[in-house]
């Protein structure tokens, strides 16, 4: 009985964003809107419009979003319904009116069945629209529904973006269509402006942290800033720019399933997080309020339960005990990890030898994961990482368009599958400028990530090494070593202190083989010890 819950919490979500008009025009797939929108009506919560042609109806809300200077919904059945909506689209389009076009849909797998009234309707407004944003009645729950209604309708109305107009609101609707109205307050962010001036303010900073994910240096300078004036907890994975200086915690990421990490309330949010399961899982809880620090127009919310989002914020000063104890936990997990000569030991050693002239640049699989729970640095330098979708593509490529574009000497931490999907970039063009970098391939001949997860589970052991692990058997010293590169295998720790402590200069590959047997286990016990610590 998903559709009218869904059905009921688009009305209420747009409700809560201060829309006033509805037009809708009637059909069957939209049918639980429909009744949730009559019940609004009835309610005094909105004021609905029926007209029965789709073109009229969309002209309608054109009118009267124009009339109102506010966001108007039109609401339509799938099909050819839909396609009526796009002579008022394109006119809102062009002149910055704020639509929110909601269409009904089948169930995605219904596209191409010949099931009645189902076309291909996402994309169907081409540019006439700002954005597109999907629900389902499948999957999702009344919060993540809301807040993506509230993401449709700050697109609509152009609040970071100063660019109002249509935005396509496709919802997928599977039977029951239709059943009792269900009553709900659906809640969704505060979204500020982005005009950057606006402040947030906070009133009291207990049981904050700061959480930081991949982001640009300036917001990472800005966030570590924020905690360290506050001295509240920081958060910060290594692609932040902020995972520096006294308040930043090391283990936190251990430490987020330990007593301690069930006593955070609130969370001020840069970047994008992206590396971690318990930082998700923190995101999503609803006992945390979620503050989103936007450094763009769009922003990122995967727990859907943000309370705000803005520009910038200002915190009282939080605890120095609830700081103190996040310090202690740290000091107690540093004492009590093992190191062998693993994936751990080495992003640790990168982390440490770089400098503030360095960049630093994360491949986008288990080394980042590990220089997750590397020790704080003394001296940061710029990091990066390919974190938007967490390719493992393209990865020396664009470490080399940093060292190009910086002039820095720049040092890339990678996993060797990574480095395998980018060994075009192995070669240096002889008549094009150069650079100093400086690889450290994780050289474990395979996909050590994927034995964390689920798939690397014993029951899937049969399969695992050669649709997972997938080792491909490369001698990349050799090949790097025929494009050129000056290149070192180390094998212990001390070996690899010993060549990073050379200065980048060049074309430098270091090659560190270490064993992904045991990596499960190592996490497991990790994970254990987060759990009993703080
Ligand atoms: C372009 C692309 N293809 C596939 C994936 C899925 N993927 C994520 S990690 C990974 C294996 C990476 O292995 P490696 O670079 O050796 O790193 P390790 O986990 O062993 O440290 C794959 C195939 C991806 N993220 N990006
Ligand atoms: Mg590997």
């Amino acid at each position: 009985m998903n559709s009218p819950l869904l059905g009921a919490t688009i009305v209420s979500a747009l409700v809560a964003c201060g829309v006033h008009d509805v037009v809708l025009a009637p059909g069957s797939r939209n049918a639980s809107l429909s009744l949730a929108l009559h019940h609004a009506d009835a309610r005094g919560d909105l004021r609905l419009h029926v007209r029965i042609d789709e073109r009229v109806a969309s002209y309608t809300a054109l009118g009267l979003a124009k009339g109102s200077g506010r966001v108007v919904a039109v609401v339509t059945t799938s099909g050819s319904a839909v396609a009526n909506l796009a002579p008022a689209a394109m006119e809102a389009r062009a002149a910055g009116v704020g639509l929110l076009l909601v269409t009904a849909d089948r169930p995605a797998e219904a596209i191409g069945t010949g099931a009645n009234q189902t076309g291909d309707q996402v994309g169907a407004f081409g540019p006439a629209i700002v954005s597109t944003v999907r629900v389902s009645s499948l999957s999702g729950d009344v919060q993540a529904w809301a807040a993506a209604v509230q993401r449709a309708h700050t697109a609509a109305a152009g609040v970071r973006t100063r660019t109002p107009g249509p935005v396509h609101l496709n919802a997928e609707f599977s039977p029951p269509l239709v059943g009792p109205v269900p009553t709900l307050d659906a809640q969704v962010a505060q979204v500020h402006g982005s005009d950057g001036v606006t402040v947030h303010e906070v009133d009291d900073a207990k049981d904050t942290v700061v959480l930081v994910g991949d982001a640009s240096w300036t917001t990472g300078v800005e966030a570590r800033a924020l905690a360290e004036l506050s001295g509240l907890p920081l958060l910060a994975e290594p692609s932040s720019n902020a995972r520096a200086g006294d308040c930043a915690i090391a283990h936190y990421r251990l430490l987020l399933d330990s007593p301690l990490g069930g006593r955070i309330r609130r969370v001020v949010c840069f970047g994008h997080p992206t590396l971690s399961r318990p930082v998700t899982a923190l995101l999503s809880r609803p006992d945390v309020e979620v503050i989103v620090v936007a450094e763009r127009a769009q922003w990122g919310d995967v727990g859907s339960r943000a309370a705000a989002v803005v520009d910038r914020i200002l915190l009282p000063d939080g605890d120095p005990h609830w700081l103190a104890a996040w310090q202690a936990a740290d000091r107690e997990l540093s004492g009590q990890r093992e190191h062998g000569w693993d994936g751990h030991v080495v992003a640790a050693a990168v982390v440490a030898s770089v400098g503030p002239d360095d960049e630093l640049f994360f491949g986008s699989s288990q080394s980042i994961r590990d220089a997750d729970l590397a020790p704080i640095s003394r001296r940061p330098s710029r990091t990066w990482a390919n974190r938007g979708l967490a390719g493992i593509d393209g990865t020396l490529s664009t470490a080399t368009g940093v060292a190009l574009a910086t002039g820095h000497p720049t040092t890339v931490l990678l996993g060797d599958l990574t480095l395998q999907h980018d060994m075009g970039a192995l070669v240096a063009p002889p008549l094009e400028p150069g650079c100093d970098i400086r690889i450290i391939v994780v050289h474990d001949d395979g996909g050590a990530i994927f034995s964390t997860l689920e798939q690397g589970a014993v029951e899937y052991e049969d399969a695992f090494e050669r649709v997972f692990g997938t080792p491909q058997g490369a001698d990349l010293v050799a090949v790097a070593a025929a494009l050129g590169w000056e290149t070192e295998t180390v094998t212990t720790s001390d070996e690899l202190q010993n060549a990073l402590r050379k200065p980048v200069a060049g074309r430098q590959l270091i090659n560190a083989p270490i064993s992904r047997t045991g990596r499960r286990d190592a996490e497991a016990a990790l994970r254990e010890l987060g759990r009993s610590a703080g």
